[in-house]
């Protein structure tokens, strides 16, 4: 475990939540000391008030310094995190900084690190070339003038020269097969979400898969999809990476990776129902926030079910405040609510399988073929749900089933044999 002292400030009238503290633990460190101040504004140079600061300068004279890192609740600028690091010889690390620590530490796959790169380097770069201007502003003064700006105007040059390297490079890895269909024709559903919302928990119980669930922020850091057969017909889910509100220049570092989870017709998202109002809001803003980001071009189209996760740990009534805000947020008829609790996993299924259908209305085909083949019958059943079936006197059969469109064909190709 890293060793952390966790600088907080509070924003009057701004809603304090733990969220800092998740991550800190998903990225591996213990918090030693917790340093909170509710002034009107940070301090101009080091961000945390004078006397709080000379507090953590002699709390870290009795200790190995080094071995701690600051990290910062809010908003910081590159030369108040660089006074810090200097007047203390900590590593500092706010927010955006923490997330893509985690990130990193989890990432495996090549593309996930260039992306993670890139977000590093366009989230850094104010910080290095403040960096750079301040040491040569000091040697400038003891040497000739005018070289500083050449040199901070070289590195931002390498620093853009570096993202538009790795740009390009992720443009060539984007894969040209369409996410939102399998290749054996079954549509994919993307569980969407913040960290910790309950998506695996979710995902487990449509798909009855045992993906890891964990209270840790970031439990799941890779994309799974996993085929479900509770349907009747075969659907995919897809388990992602919890969401956590990135400014958007670093978000955008992550294009890659979010992009073909939203080119599907519906899309799930876990709202977590134990949180309380304005952090739920909060995530749903910034959900918000995404969705429109990456649907901007096929709002119609698109239709989501909005699951209320852990619903048995809310309190009741909760929901009737939060159905108001998703009314205001998502047109009519573009989504469905249900709730879901993991100790109810059917019940869960069945609602769901509800909502599906209602919002896949145009994708669901509801049939009934008059003289099925025997020979054809399992061909119905791996792709259809049956809801009744009934044989002729020449050995063929009735059949009456659920399914989705790009299947249906099949099954009518595979009767007409
Ligand atoms: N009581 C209760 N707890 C739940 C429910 N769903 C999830 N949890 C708990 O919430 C925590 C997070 O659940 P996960 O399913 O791992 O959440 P996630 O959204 O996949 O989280 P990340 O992968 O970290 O983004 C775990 O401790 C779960 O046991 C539920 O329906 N009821
Ligand atoms: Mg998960």
């Amino acid at each position: 475990m890293k060793k952390a002292v966790l600088a907080r400030w509070i924003k009057h009238g701004e809603l304090q939540t733990d969220e800092m503290i998740d991550l800190a633990r998903a990225a591996g460190y213990r918090i030693e000391k917790l340093i909170e101040f509710k002034t009107d504004k940070p301090h101009r140079d080091h961000f945390i008030p004078q006397q709080k600061f000379e507090g953590l300068k002699e709390f870290l004279e009795e200790r190995q310094a080094e071995e701690y890192t600051i990290l910062i609740d809010g908003y910081i600028y590159p030369h108040q995190m660089i006074e810090i690091k200097n007047q203390t010889e900590c590593e500092v690390v706010d927010k955006v900084m923490l997330v893509l620590e985690i990130f990193e530490s989890k990432a495996s796959t090549k593309d996930v690190m260039l992306q993670i790169e890139m977000a590093k380097m366009i989230y850094t770069s104010p910080q290095v070339t403040t960096m750079i201007s301040q040491n040569v502003q000091t040697e400038r003064q003891a040497r000739e003038r005018g070289a500083g700006e050449q040199i901070t105007d070289v590195a931002k040059t390498n620093i853009s020269n570096r993202i538009a390297r790795i740009r390009k490079q992720l443009n060539g890895m984007k894969s040209r097969t369409d996410l939102s269909l399998s290749n054996d024709n079954v549509y994919r559903v993307p569980i969407i979400g913040f960290y910790s919302a309950g998506k695996s928990t979710l995902f487990n119980i449509l798909t009855g898969s045992e993906q890891e669930v964990h209270e840790e922020a970031f439990t799941t850091m890779f994309s799974k999809i996993q085929r479900s057969d509770k349907f009747g017909y075969p659907l995919d889910f897809i388990d992602t990476v919890g969401l956590v509100d990135l400014p958007n220049n670093v978000l955008n570092a992550f294009n890659l990776l979010l992009e073909p989870l939203f080119s599907v017709p519906v899309i799930t998202i876990a709202l977590d129902s134990t949180l309380l109002l304005n952090e739920w809001e909060r995530q749903l803003e910034h959900i918000n926030e995404i969705i429109f980001r990456f649907t901007r071009d096929r709002e119609d189209e698109v239709k989501f079910i909005i699951v209320h996760t852990k619903i048995d740990e809310a309190d009741k009534g909760m929901l009737r405040g939060r159905s108001d805000i998703l009314k205001v947020s998502y047109p009519e008829g573009s989504y469905i609510e249900i709730a879901s609790r993991k100790d109810r996993p059917d019940n869960v299924v069945e609602e769901f399988k509800k909502a599906f259908e209602f919002l896949a209305g145009k994708l669901i085909v509801n049939f009934r073929l008059e003289s099925v083949t025997p020979s054809a019958l399992s061909a119905i059943y791996d792709r259809a749900r049956v809801e009744s079936q009934e044989w002729n006197t020449d050995g063929t059969c009735q059949v009456e089933g659920v399914t989705l469109k790009p299947l249906y064909s099949e099954i009518q190709q595979h009767a007409s044999r």
